[in-house]
């Protein structure tokens, strides 16, 4: 799969300051805005990176740790269900990682919803071009279950390729938990998992929906880390993809996902 980040940039570094203030604006006032698509029909998935890459240089300069990434669209039914035909990645920081059994506020948020992944974290560097599934899984220090909270920040979660990239890849809040593994000791790519809402099974599915399996992902983050002229370091947590469809959730709502091998991961939303 070609995640060239042709062609190139169109968006003029003002614009792409000004794009990064309107995402940032959106995110901490939770309110939904038209997809930058709607006023940059030209917008390239270049200028997407470069509208992330500056959302990721103001939240940095506030003091939040970038502590890793996350890789979305990985499966083809997301990629349908979103009307997107390659993956995406985005940047995780400290302030959106939430403690496992924690009151997750919706609040601050315009329309989350949940999804259940892999989480793996890194003890060597990795480096791209040309990763692959085998030099993740050597360089992988355990994987663990996670839940990741999406909440794209544009009316009616309606988007495409370029404007998602700029919005962080809807990246909101994450939590790990569970029971970690070694890589070695369990098959990642016949996982599965159950997301129960509320008591009641809403979504289910099987880790090989991560383009066959996780670690595929995390080589094909790394490669387009190194399109951007960046590598992946050790101590990297990465979030590999959705396993299930993306649920909404709203305050009130208890969710617990089930990972075979992994253990569960449970939270609720508060207002
Ligand atoms: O993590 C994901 O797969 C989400 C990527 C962005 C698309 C969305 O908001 O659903
Ligand atoms: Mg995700």
């Amino acid at each position: 799969m070609s995640t060239e980040l042709t062609p190139a940039l169109t968006l003029s570094r003002e614009d792409i300051v000004r794009l990064s203030e309107r995402i940032e604006g959106a995110q901490t006032g939770a309110h939904a805005i038209p997809k930058l698509t709607d006023e940059y029909p030209a917008m390239t998935v270049a200028d997407g990176y470069a509208v992330q890459a500056e959302l990721r240089r103001r939240r940095l300069a506030r003091g939040n740790r970038l502590i890793g990434w996350k890789v979305g669209l990985t499966s083809k039914a997301k990629m349908l269900q979103m009307g997107v035909d390659v993956p995406s990645i985005g940047f995780l920081t400290s302030d959106m990682a939430r403690p496992e059994n924690s009151a997750i506020s919706t609040g601050d948020m315009v329309h989350p919803r949940v999804e259940c992944e892999v989480a793996f974290v890194t003890r060597a560097p990795l480096a791209g071009p040309g990763c692959t599934r085998e030099q993740v899984l050597a360089a992988t220090d355990y994987v663990l279950p996670a839940v990741e909270v999406i909440d794209s920040r544009f009316s009616g979660f309606k988007f495409d390729l370029s404007s998602v990239i700029a919005d962080n890849g809807s990246a909101a809040r994450f939590v790990g938990g569970g029971r970690a593994r070694l890589p070695q000791d369990i098959d990642l790519r016949t996982l599965g998992v159950v997301l129960e809402k509320n008591g009641e099974i809403v979504a289910a599915g099987a880790s090989a929906a991560v383009l066959g399996h996780p670690a595929e992902a995390v080589a094909m983050l790394v490669n387009i880390l190194a399109e951007q002229g960046e590598t992946l370091p050790a101590g990297s947590f990465v979030m590999s993809g959705g396993i299930t469809e993306a649920i909404p959730v709203k305050a009130g709502d208890c969710v617990i996902a089930r990972f075979q091998e992994l253990g569960d991961v449970s939270m609720r939303f508060v207002a």
